[in-house]
């Protein structure tokens, strides 16, 4: 789906307002100053950053809760500048990667990707599924109801009309789950959508589990593919600094394996790093977390495989 030079644009969004941890805005900055983008231009790709996004501020009390949903106004405003950028890279060629930053962004960068190949799956790597809808959410966090504004789920919002529900129910497929919402996992059930939670990864091993996710979701290796990873499907002791830890993850080789296949299908077009908190934990787990970013989108674009 690229045409050469094969490009990277790098899209660094310092955002943590669908959630309410400090920090996670300081991802992106935190990876790139790790050194990705030269990082990736050694691997043979041209790589393109101008800089992180600057998103315009919404003060807290010009943006109060509409039902249960936090900072609702913020959200919706950087999703949708996202989504215009991210949109706008894939229309010139080329790969955009998007660093959170909070997982409300692939609300954003899934629109993005969207608008150019309506065709287009998704496969998200997460503890969590992402699915709550304005009804069923407890925490009122948007990084827990992405897939739902994406899916068309659930009341319509006003504030969130820009986004288009075109993501069908067949076109997702999650990897890593563990952590679900009884609202989730019935959402997952009427919509029968494709699921591997560890329990799967346990059982078939990351190999099959990759292979029969991407016979789900692209039988014939033609669709373009969009990977938003969370860093916390990652095992806590492979990617401890990220908002919402949960034990029983991924190890350090079955992400980097889902990256690894991903990249080997040749079509991926878009990718997104999400949750990655330097402020959370002690040093040396931030270090490692954000080498772990790095090196999984890395091996997204080809990096471990001979
Ligand atoms: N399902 C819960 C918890 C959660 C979702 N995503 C993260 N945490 N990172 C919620 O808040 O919707
Ligand atoms: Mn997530
Ligand atoms: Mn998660």
């Amino acid at each position: 789906f690229l045409p050469d030079p094969k490009t990277v644009a790098i899209v660094g969004c310092p955002f943590r307002g669908g959630q309410r941890k400090l920090g996670v805005d300081k991802g992106p900055i935190a990876l790139v100053e790790a050194g990705l983008p030269d990082q990736i231009k050694e691997l043979g790709w041209k790589v393109k950053f101008d800089g992180h996004h600057q998103f315009e501020e919404i003060s807290a009390e010009n943006d109060p809760p509409i039902g249960k949903l936090l900072n609702p106004r913020l959200v919706s405003k950087v999703c949708k500048a996202v989504s215009e950028t991210v949109g706008d890279h894939i229309k010139n060629g080329e790969l955009p990667l998007t660093l959170g930053g909070d997982h409300s962004l692939a609300m954003g960068t899934i629109s993005g990707t969207l608008d150019r190949y309506p065709e287009a799956c998704v496969v998200w790597v997460d503890a969590h599924a992402d699915i709550n809808t304005p009804e069923t959410t407890g925490s009122g966090n948007i990084h827990g109801m992405p897939v739902a504004f994406l899916m068309g789920l659930g009341p319509t919002i006003p504030e969130f009309s820009w986004v288009k529900p075109r993501l069908s129910s067949s076109r997702i497929v999650y990897i890593g789950l563990r952590d679900l919402d009884a609202g989730e996992k019935r959402i997952l059930k009427e919509n029968k959508i494709k699921a591997f939670s560890m329990h799967e990864v346990d059982r078939w091993g990351i190999g099959r589990v990759v292979e029969m996710a991407l016979d789900h979701v692209n039988p014939d290796r033609d669709r373009p593919i969009h990977l938003s990873f969370d860093v916390d499907a990652l095992d806590p002791s492979v990617a401890p600094s990220t908002g919402t830890p949960v034990r029983g993850g991924l190890t350090f080789r079955e992400g980097h394996y889902i990256c690894e296949a991903v990249y080997e299908t040749g079509c991926l077009i878009a990718l997104d790093i999400m949750e990655v908190n330097p402020s959370l934990a002690d040093t040396a787990s931030i270090n490692q977390t954000i080498a772990v970013g790095c090196s999984l989108a890395r091996s997204a674009l080809g990096e471990t495989l001979l």
